[in-house]
């Protein structure tokens, strides 16, 4: 049987549904998802079979102006997903059309895109009439040559496994590059990280969820199957710690109860989390910051 496998990236306006098809296209939840703009902070693989196919699937940051070095390292990890792989997907919403960002997007995907194939999904199907879908489709598709037009809910699922099947069809010849029981691309600890940075970021409020991260500093795997996970929170501003510890500790109880929950979920066995809450005024200055994230601190220069 000839195999095929390759890179997908997913790219897009900050909020457009990247990862939340990722998700979907795994059947786990590998990358985080919020209502919130600016959640994904660098490239997430996470990895579908389809068929004879392995289908790589890179997570992106939404692309935004950068104003901060952090905004300037996530967009430019976005652009070098999308220059990296084999099938680019560009993710437009539906309700909101083609404004001024993704006309921006659009743009420079000309530049970048080379002799690579290049799909379009307008995403959020559900949150529109369908009528409305044929002439957004045909403005794209005037602006820039798209191999594909899908029209999907990546929350309901509608029009993802046609995407998918396209996906596998379109990627190239050759062997798998993953262990065919392999999900995702990203070490544990890191994917524990983002999901207290979730919880954080769902209870929080304003520019919190931007001026804060979450490390793991210690993974201890304990004799009786269970994992006791240890992570810090840095914050930015002293008035922000209590914040997070919250009223009594409730805010970082319920951020805790919830990031555990998920995370042994995800792990399939029990999990013991520990939070610490510490000033760090000067954490979006420090390179091993940004290599905690996966991210490359030159780029944010
Ligand atoms: N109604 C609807 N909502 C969706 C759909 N896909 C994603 N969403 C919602 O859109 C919001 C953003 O989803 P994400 O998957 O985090 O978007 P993203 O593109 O990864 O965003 P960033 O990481 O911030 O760039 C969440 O509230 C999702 O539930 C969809 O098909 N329909
Ligand atoms: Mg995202």
């Amino acid at each position: 049987m000839t195999t095929r496998s390759g890179f997908v990236a997913l790219i897009g306006t900050t909020n457009a549904g990247k990862s939340t098809l990722l998700n979907r296209m795994v059947g786990a939840k590998v990358s985080i998802v919020t209502h919130k703009v600016q959640t994904t902070r660098a490239r997430i693989r996470g990895i579908a079979i389809e068929g004879a196919t392995q289908v790589v699937f890179v997570d992106t940051p939404g692309l935004f102006r950068p104003r901060r070095r952090l905004d300037r390292a996530m967009v430019a990890a976005a652009w070098g997903g999308a220059a990296d792989a084999d099938v680019i997907v560009l993710l437009v919403e539906a309700h909101r059309g083609v404004t001024e960002e993704v006309a921006q997007i659009v743009e420079r995907l000309s530049e970048i895109a080379g002799g690579r194939q290049v799909a379009l999904a307008i995403n959020k199907i559900d949150r529109v009439r369908p009528e409305a879908l044929l002439g957004l489709a045909e403005d794209l598709n005037a602006r820039f040559p798209f191999v594909e037009t899908f029209m999907i809910s990546a929350l309901k699922g509608s029009g993802v496994d046609r995407l998918r099947g396209w996906l596998a069809d379109a990627l190239p010849e050759g062997p798998w590059l993953y262990p065919e029981d392999q999900i995702a691309d990203l070490p544990l600890r890191m994917i524990a990280a983002e999901t207290t940075r979730e919880k954080l970021t769902l209870r929080l409020h304003q520019e919190l969820p931007y001026e804060l991260t979450v490390e793991t500093e210690n993974w201890d795997e304990r004799k009786d199957g269970s994992v006791r996970i240890d992570q810090v929170i840095y914050v930015k501003r002293d008035g922000h710690k209590g914040i997070v510890l919250g009223h009594r500790g409730e805010t970082i109880k319920a951020v805790s109860r919830a990031a555990r929950e998920e995370i042994a979920e995800f792990l399939g066995r029990k999990v013991h989390l520990f939070l610490q809450v510490k000033l760090r005024p000067n954490w979006l200055e420090e390179a091993e910051r940004y290599s905690e994230m996966g991210l490359d601190f030159k780029d944010g220069a």
